[in-house]
């Protein structure tokens, strides 16, 4: 759907003028589940984008209609709480976020549709209260800031969508650049954009087309371990905040004698973080073939240590990663389904695609979706 029809099918149904607004979808190069830790992660937005139209009502009502759903929800400031209409919570948390910072805000109709993929790992929720965020703050012209917004929209996915997320994939919803990488502190919220220069080669996505039903819960879990491990290091070294200030020495005096399950997953994190300076340099540097290695070493913690894979996503890195054509490939995002990343090279990767494409097929009877990234903007108002 093109933003002009976006347009159209919002007078239609609530026959009034809206405003624009979209908030991309992401990816991310490496770092991952080091977000809730303190840690270092390289997102960058991607040109597949949750849209809005949204316009201003005299009473205190929330008229939602969802493109994808087909299908309207009502209700009213006064009792902004979790729906039973999954989709619309992601757009209530926001509104709730708004309210409870005492911003005021008038009552509204919204109309939303994406084309970023549901469920494949690449934050279509994050773009949808992203997405909301900014269309609240355009439409009652406030002055938040746009780190305010990304904390709003962290917030709905914790209080509404029930996943205790870092910060991460709304970051990157709200800050994305064309053409950059963004490497994010997660502790000081400073960011730097490192240019994407992949001469000869793509950032490939393959998306297994699964969601296996434990990501949220056993995301959850790996982030209380986090904060287990912590807590029995913080008993020695009370400067100790998260698990980024914690060493590989620490973490084998006081969490490997307590659990030997806590200390792996904290040990994979504490790894994690440290990859990431080394590949924010390699590719500085240019040097993919480097930045390719340390996102297969990302896999195989993800998949051996913190166990946030499953079968169909190491079956895809198992199948590229002896080929020559294929720099680095890893699982992306929480895990448990979803996508891998790859980075190829150009003039492989329609055959890749079909080789592969074609192996899954035949090993789990799924069809398998290719898309070959482009970055893009953060959130934005849409002039037409
Ligand atoms: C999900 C979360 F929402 C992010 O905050 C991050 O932890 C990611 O999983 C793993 O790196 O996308």
């Amino acid at each position: 759907m093109e933003p002009l029809q976006l347009k159209q099918a919002f007078k239609e149904i609530f026959d009034t003028e809206p405003i624009l607004i979209k908030s991309p979808g992401r990816i991310n190069i490496i770092g991952e589940h080091t977000d809730y830790n303190g840690g270092l992660v390289m997102p960058a937005a991607i040109n597949k984008a949750v849209y809005v139209a949204i316009s201003k009502r005299d009473d205190s009502e929330i008229h939602l209609f969802s493109e994808s759903y087909q299908e309207k929800y009502t209700g009213h400031f006064s009792s902004v709480k979790k729906s039973e209409t999954a989709w619309a919570n992601y757009i209530l948390g926001v509104v709730d976020g708004f309210l409870k910072r005492d911003l005021t805000l008038s009552g509204f109709n919204l109309y939303i549709y994406g084309d970023v993929p549901l469920g494949a790992g690449l934050s279509s929720s994050a773009a949808i209260e992203c997405a909301t965020a900014y269309a609240l703050a355009q439409l009652n012209e406030l002055s938040v800031a746009k780190m305010d917004l990304a904390l709003i929209a962290q917030k709905a996915e914790h209080e509404f969508a029930g996943v205790n997320c870092g910060i991460m994939d709304q970051f990157a919803s709200v800050f994305g650049k064309a053409d950059y990488a963004m490497m994010l502190d997660c502790r000081s919220l400073k960011h730097e954009y490192i240019p994407l220069k992949l001469d000869g080669y793509k950032l490939v996505l393959l998306n297994t087309n699964v969601k296996h039903s434990l990501s949220d819960s056993a995301y959850n879990d790996r982030r209380a371990q986090c904060e287990q491990g912590v807590a029995w290091v913080k008993a020695h070294h009370p400067s100790v905040e998260f698990l980024r200030d914690v060493s590989e020495d620490m973490l084998l005096t006081h969490v490997q004698p307590q659990n030997n399950e806590v200390y792996t997953k904290c040990s994979f994190i504490v790894a994690e973080i440290e990859r990431v300076k080394k590949a924010a340099a390699a590719l500085k540097d240019g040097d993919l073939k480097e930045l390719g290695r340390l996102m297969l070493e990302t896999h195989e913690g993800l998949s051996k240590a913190y166990e946030v894979s499953c079968k169909e996503l190491d079956f895809l890195v198992d199948q590229v990663k002896e080929v020559d054509e294929v720099l680095g490939a890893r699982m992306m995002g929480g895990g448990f389904g979803g996508c891998t990343i790859n980075i190829v090279k150009d003039e492989a990767i329609e055959e890749l695609i079909e080789k592969v494409s074609k192996l899954y097929n035949e090993q789990f009877g799924l069809s398998l979706s290719a898309y070959v990234v482009q970055t893009g903007n953060g959130s934005e108002v849409i002039n037409l």
